[in-house]
């Protein structure tokens, strides 16, 4: 066995916003691979629109920088707990990681998840107390915290014996001690050199497995992995392998390897290292490309499991077809099997009906990102209400479990146990900093989850943090009530007018601006009871003769409370919809006229006599 001490392979992991991304910032830039008047900005990895637009690394990215004439190939990892998958998918091109915790939470759930994964998979681990500039850091409890996961966590002894640095990932500055002054990122640097294990060489014929996908326009797909055994240049022909021991031939076009933003192209590259190769025609993740000499396939990714599901339909509403440029069956179906290459965590069923799909993700979170991606590529579809995706293990019916952690103050205390005893929560842990502040930890059935963010933001003013990470199954409980109340809405077609809107007002909130194209069945305000009811937002004011000094003052409307495509999807109800379209979110009843309600609710009531 050899082994090459030019690379290192390593992987950033942390809970999500503990500074990875910060981080990377710091090591691109201290490692000059940037001209000195280059204008490169923050987060820079984050590079996708979304990314960008919501603060979050979404997608797992490869990159590096050379120091002390070594290349450290530097992966990149969400730590949102419903992009787990990306984070599965890459960590085995690495053989160390950083794991970052911030100063004052310390290890969250997903710090305990990223952890397992590494330790598991044998990386050796780097320990980066983060943002230690935060003004109540608590250094010394947050490392006695890390070390009572790694006891729990630890496959072997050695994996206890971890290096710990510290540092301000913003400021670019780590230290071995905490308290010394720092001026740069090279103690990482150094650390990294000094304990990741060199990148082993197989002896034998090129092999690599596919653990990511790019796409250009003119190379076609781009396969990203870490060459596990021999070389690969320009023009070798190779074998694809994939999961039925299928195998093709292909003649590699073009390979690159990585240094700081960009892909240079080189003539060869060797094992160990961290590669994309382009030619390789349906090439996907998992798949094993080889040399012809020693085609075998090497074990495929191992991914968890969705927990949640929602159907994705063609759009039935009276306005379907006017707002997006793909809005047929056949276009909504070749997009999301198509997302399947990449999006590894994600599942997709055909229905009985051919128009609607069944698509299952890691969360809300995991499928809202995925709707709003192809509502701004043009597409228009409706959705339904997400659920949790039960199970039968040993004959019973089990359902999907998740810690949730809640960081938040004192007097939110009541209100949130309250509301979560209803969703079937349980609590399992509080801890009081002896300053209002309070971290509650409750185990919750994933249905019990859902539509509760936005509950949860407006009962804590925005003041409170809240995460979820899966647990596991548990024998399924009963349903849980929706406490929602009942929904305004929509009696006839039309533009929504100051006068209607304001009658409206008169029975709750409203959803929408006087302009707005509404039709018969959508849903344009709360109720403030718990039964729907139709309103007329369209309805002018019958004119008469007389004037009155009154009657020309202007109505003044409260402003409507515009839901975003998240709020929407934990708003509705399951005889409800979102109609999604590249201008609008609209929401709406599934049967559209109210006759049709009726008949509808007289029919449950007969069949539950
Ligand atoms: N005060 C302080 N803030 C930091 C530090 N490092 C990162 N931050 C801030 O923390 C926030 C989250 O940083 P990111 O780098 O996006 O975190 P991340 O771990 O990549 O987040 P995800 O990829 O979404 O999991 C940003 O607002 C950073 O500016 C630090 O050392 N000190
Ligand atoms: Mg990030």
């Amino acid at each position: 066995m050899n082994y090459r001490n030019d690379i290192r392979n390593i992987a950033i992991i942390a809970h999500v916003d503990h500074g990875k991304t910060t981080l990377v910032d710091a090591m691109l830039k201290q490692s000059k691979v940037f001209r000195d008047n280059q204008a490169v900005g923050e987060l820079i990895m984050d590079s996708n629109t979304l990314e960008r637009e919501k603060g979050i690394t979404i997608m797992a990215k490869n990159t590096a920088v050379m120091y002390r004439g070594v290349k450290i190939n530097i992966i990149d990892t969400p730590g949102h707990a419903d992009f787990s998958g990306e984070v599965e998918r890459v960590i085995s091109m690495a053989d160390g990681c950083l794991l970052l915790v911030d100063s004052v939470e310390g290890p969250m759930p997903q710090t305990r998840f990223v952890l397992r994964h590494a330790l598991q998979r044998g990386l050796k681990t780097i320990v980066v107390i983060n943002k230690i500039d935060r003004p109540n850091a608590r250094i010394d409890e947050v490392i006695r915290l890390v070390q009572d996961l790694f006891l729990e966590l630890a496959t072997s002894a050695d994996q206890l014996d971890y290096h710990v640095l510290y540092s301000n990932a913003k400021e670019g500055i780590a230290v071995t001690e905490p308290g010394m002054p720092g001026k740069d990122i090279s103690p990482i640097f150094d650390c990294i050199l000094a304990n990741v294990p060199l990148p082993r060489i197989e002896s034998g014929p090129f092999q690599m497995l596919v653990s990511n996908l790019d796409y250009d326009s003119h190379k076609g797909r781009i396969a990203i992995g870490r060459i596990l055994r021999g070389k690969v240049a320009p023009r070798d022909t190779v074998v694809r392998v994939n999961d039925d021991e299928n195998m093709d031939y292909h003649e590699a076009a073009e390979v690159f390897t990585y240094l700081g933003l960009k892909r240079l192209k080189v003539d060869q590259a060797e094992a160990g290292d961290i590669v994309a190769v382009t030619g390789i025609d349906k090439v996907s993740i998992g798949d094993t490309i080889a040399s012809p000499e020693q085609p075998a396939a090497l074990p495929r990714i191992e991914i968890g499991e969705p927990t949640i599901e929602m159907t994705f339909g063609v759009n039935t509403s009276p306005f379907a077809g006017r707002e997006g440029r793909f809005c047929t069956t056949r276009q909504l179906r070749a997009r999301l099997y198509k997302e399947l290459e990449t999006n590894l965590s994600l599942r997709v069923q055909d229905t009985d009906s051919p128009d609607t799909f069944l698509v299952k993700g890691r969360g809300e979170l995991h499928l809202a990102i995925l709707i709003e991606t192809m509502r701004r590529e043009g597409y228009e579809f409706e959705i339904s209400k997400p659920e949790a995706i039960t199970k039968v293990i040993e004959g019973k019916l089990v359902e999907p479990v998740e810690v949730l952690t809640i960081d938040t103050r004192d007097e939110y205390i009541g209100v949130l146990t309250e509301m979560l005893s209803k969703r079937q929560a349980r609590m399992i842990d509080m801890r009081n900093d002896g300053q209002d502040n309070v971290r509650l930890v409750f185990q919750i059935p994933t249905k019990g989850l859902l539509g509760f963010r936005s509950a949860f933001l407006t009962s804590t003013r925005g003041e409170s943090i809240m995460n979820s990470v899966f647990l596991g199954y548990e024998p399924r409980r009963g349903e849980i009530v929706s406490n929602r109340n009942g929904v305004l809405v929509a009696s006839e077609p039309g533009n929504a007018i100051t006068y209607g809107l304001n009658n409206a007002q008169g029975r709750g909130l409203t959803f929408i601006e006087p302009g707005t194209q509404v039709y018969e069945g959508m849903i344009v305000g709360l109720n403030t009871r718990l039964q729907d009811i139709p309103v007329n937002v369209c309805k002018e004011k019958k004119k008469t003769n007389i004037r009155s000094s009154t009657s020309d003052i202007a109505v003044k409307l409260t402003p409507p409370l515009k839901m975003s495509l998240e709020q929407a999807i934990d708003f509705v109800n399951r005889d409800e919809l979102v109609e999604v379209t590249p201008k609008n979110i609209r929401m709406r009843k599934n049967l559209l006229t109210y006759s049709q309600r009726l008949r509808s609710i007289s029919a449950a009531r007969l069949s539950i006599k």
